[in-house]
Formats: structure tokens, C-alpha cells, sequence
């Protein structure tokens, strides 16, 4: 396996309506989508920043893992997704590897991605996400 960028980074908030104005002005550009993730219990805004993008999250459930998150840690960094090309044979990679799986096959995600999630307790503490956009195969 072989990611070719880190495809975003997400961030728990807990008020999009209070951080997309900070990181619009970080980041000198505009929220360019929100979306809501039902079964993940999150509603999501997006900025980009080169090939990578700020993806901060708000919990619409407390009992949602953004919701306990922030419940337990508080706001911050809440996890690191890379890009790859053929997400199935980087699983079996993963897998191979000896490292825990939330996610054992892919699901979609947010901007219509298919992503699979790595478990924090073998990843050295880093809630980590392989994604792939099938319709922009990256290099
Ligand atoms: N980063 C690092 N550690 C994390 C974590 C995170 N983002 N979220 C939870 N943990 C840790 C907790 O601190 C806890 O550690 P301790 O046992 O040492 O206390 C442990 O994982 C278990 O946490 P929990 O609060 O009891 O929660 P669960 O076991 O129910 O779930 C996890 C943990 C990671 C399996 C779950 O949050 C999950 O499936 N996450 C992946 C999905 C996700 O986060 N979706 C939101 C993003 C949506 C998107 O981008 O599309």
C-alpha cells in the first residue's frame, strides 16, 4: 500500500457555525460544501487547502463517535485520511499487517468517497482513514 496524499484531515467541532468562520479566514478560502453523514452521526463542512482538505465535524448525536469524542478528549484533531488507488487490496494490506479494522469492507463516506477506518488501538493512537474517489483515480 502506497497512499499518494493525505486526502483530509477531520476535525471534531462542536459548532460548525462557530468554526467555519475561524478556518475561512485561516485558510483565506470558503466552505465549499456541508454535508450529513446519517449513519455516522455527523454533519461534516469541507475546505480545501492544495490536494487536501479540512474536513470538520459536528456531532448530531451525542452517543455518535464525534459526540463521545468530544465528550471525552473535547475538541480537536479527530482523525487522518489518505488516499489510495484500490481501496479492497489496501485493506488486505491493513490486514496482512496484523492492524485492527473498524470498517472490513468499504462503505461510502462523505463526498461520495468509499472509505474504511482503521482501529485507534493499532494505529498508535491515530483514528486513521484510507479513502478512495473512484472517480479521480490519483496517481
Ligand atoms: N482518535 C483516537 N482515539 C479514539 C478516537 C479517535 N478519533 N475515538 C475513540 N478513540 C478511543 C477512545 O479514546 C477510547 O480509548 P480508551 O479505551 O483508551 O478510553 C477507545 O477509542 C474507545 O472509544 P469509545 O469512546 O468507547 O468509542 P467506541 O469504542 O464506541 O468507538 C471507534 C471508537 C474509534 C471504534 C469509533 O469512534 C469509530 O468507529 N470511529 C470511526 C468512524 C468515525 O469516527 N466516523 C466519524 C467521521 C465521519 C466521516 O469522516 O465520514
Amino acid at each position: 500500500m502506497k497512499p499518494s496524499h493525505i486526502e483530509h484531515i477531520g476535525i471534531a467541532v462542536k459548532s460548525l457555525d462557530e468554526a467555519i468562520p475561524y478556518y475561512e479566514r485561516l485558510l483565506g478560502t470558503t466552505c465549499y460544501a456541508i454535508e450529513t453523514v446519517i449513519d455516522q452521526k455527523v454533519k461534516t463542512a469541507f475546505f480545501k487547502i492544495g490536494d487536501t482538505k479540512i474536513e470538520l465535524l459536528e456531532s448530531t448525536d451525542p452517543e455518535g463517535p464525534v459526540g463521545k469524542f468530544i465528550e471525552k478528549k473535547g475538541e480537536g484533531i479527530h482523525h487522518i485520511a489518505f488516499a489510495v488507488n484500490g481501496l479492497e487490496a489496501a485493506l488486505d494490506d491493513v490486514r496482512e499487517a496484523g492492524i485492527k479494522l473498524i470498517d472490513e469492507q468499504p462503505r461510502k463516506g462523505a463526498e461520495g468517497l468509499h472509505i474504511a477506518f482503521l482501529h485507534p488501538k493499532s494505529t498508535f493512537g491515530v483514528l486513521t482513514e484510507l479513502c478512495e474517489d473512484k472517480n479521480k483515480q490519483t496517481k
